[in-house]
């Protein structure tokens, strides 16, 4: 197939790397990249969207990759002022992340939609990728733990995981739609990936919103899990804690219902008989994205099996 329009549903991390190597791969404008928007938050009156900051940021070549978020060459003068005054320091917002957080909100109090402001972003960075939010309507992953409920950033950065986690919830993605955008986008593609992100927080939202527009045979998922455990964040044990294994397997039961393809990382080969046994086709290769041009291998490799 020539020139395919793709979509690559993104948590923060794998998923935005796996964009990076789909963008070198394809013509411009043909990949839409749809990122999970229930970690946003907001903070000193600002929305703050890690996961599609993550995908924009990566995608406009000034990820910070040293920091794992934010902008390159970051300055925290802000932050500092803000301690000075009182203000809550938790959450380490850069000078130069605060200009698209100020942007983003700005264009959000004057009535534009996530989605409108996402491609704005997008356009004001010069990407050659549309980078979108699942919804525009308000997902937020809740975690329920023995000192309460946080909200994703509040358990992950303020409470650095400590409080013993009981169960999480996505509040609002029941009556969430996927934007006239991100619909149209599904609608258009030969090809929808689901990316190396956390299955069960990151891309669990995701579907949520979007799985009943997916369709199965043009979907294929890259497994987050190299050897049993994710190169970032607490993956392989929260699969281990719900779902009581971390194997590409446990993470191929999760996508069964909307995937057909699988990509399983060569470590696991082991896995592949059983992974096809679920009724997936299975590709087996190296997906770690050491760097761009492993991103971009993964991406040939992907569209080279699914698109030909
Ligand atoms: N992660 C941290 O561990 N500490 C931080 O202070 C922090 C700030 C931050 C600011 C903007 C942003 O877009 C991301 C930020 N992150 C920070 C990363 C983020 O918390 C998570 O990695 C994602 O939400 C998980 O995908």
């Amino acid at each position: 197939m020539r020139d395919p329009r793709v979509v690559l549903l993104a948590g923060g991390t794998g998923g935005a790397k796996l964009a990076v190597g789909l963008q070198a791969e394809l013509p411009d404008q043909h990949l839409t990249v749809i990122a999970n928007t229930a970690d946003d938050v907001d903070f000193w009156g600002l929305r703050i969207s890690p996961d599609l900051d993550s995908v924009l940021f990566r995608l406009g070549g000034i990820f910070n990759e040293e920091a794992g978020f934010g902008v390159v060459g970051e300055t925290f003068n802000t932050h500092s002022q803000m301690k000075l005054l009182g203000a809550p320091d938790w959450f380490w917002l850069g000078d130069r992340d605060l200009a698209f957080h100020l942007i983003r909100s700005d264009l959000l109090r004057s009535g534009r939609r996530p989605s409108e402001v996402a491609l704005e972003l997008g356009r004001r960075l010069g990407l050659l990728s549309q980078v979108l939010p699942m919804s525009d309507d308000e997902v937020r992953t809740i975690f329920e733990t023995k000192q309460g409920r946080l909200g994703f950033q509040e358990f992950f950065v303020r409470e650095k995981l400590r409080p013993e986690m009981l169960g999480y919830v996505f509040e609002g993605a029941a009556a969430a739609r996927p934007s006239p955008e991100a619909a149209a986008a599904l609608a258009a593609a030969q090809l929808v990936i689901i990316g190396p992100s956390n299955p069960l927080i990151s891309i669990g939202p995701l579907l949520e919103v979007l799985g009943s527009h997916l369709e199965r045979e043009r979907t294929v998922a890259v497994s987050p899990l190299v050897g049993g455990r994710a190169l970032k964040g607490p993956t392989a044990e929260m699969l281990i804690k719900a779902r009581g294994a971390a194997t590409p397997e446990v993470v191929a039961r999760e996508y069964s219902r909307v995937a057909r393809g699988f990509v399983l990382d060569k470590v696991d080969s082991d896995g592949a008989a059983q992974i096809a046994a679920l009724g997936y086709r299975v590709a087996v290769t190296d997906t770690v994205m050491a760097d761009r041009e492993a991103a971009r291998r993964l991406a040939r490799e992907i569209l080279g099996t699914w698109t030909s």
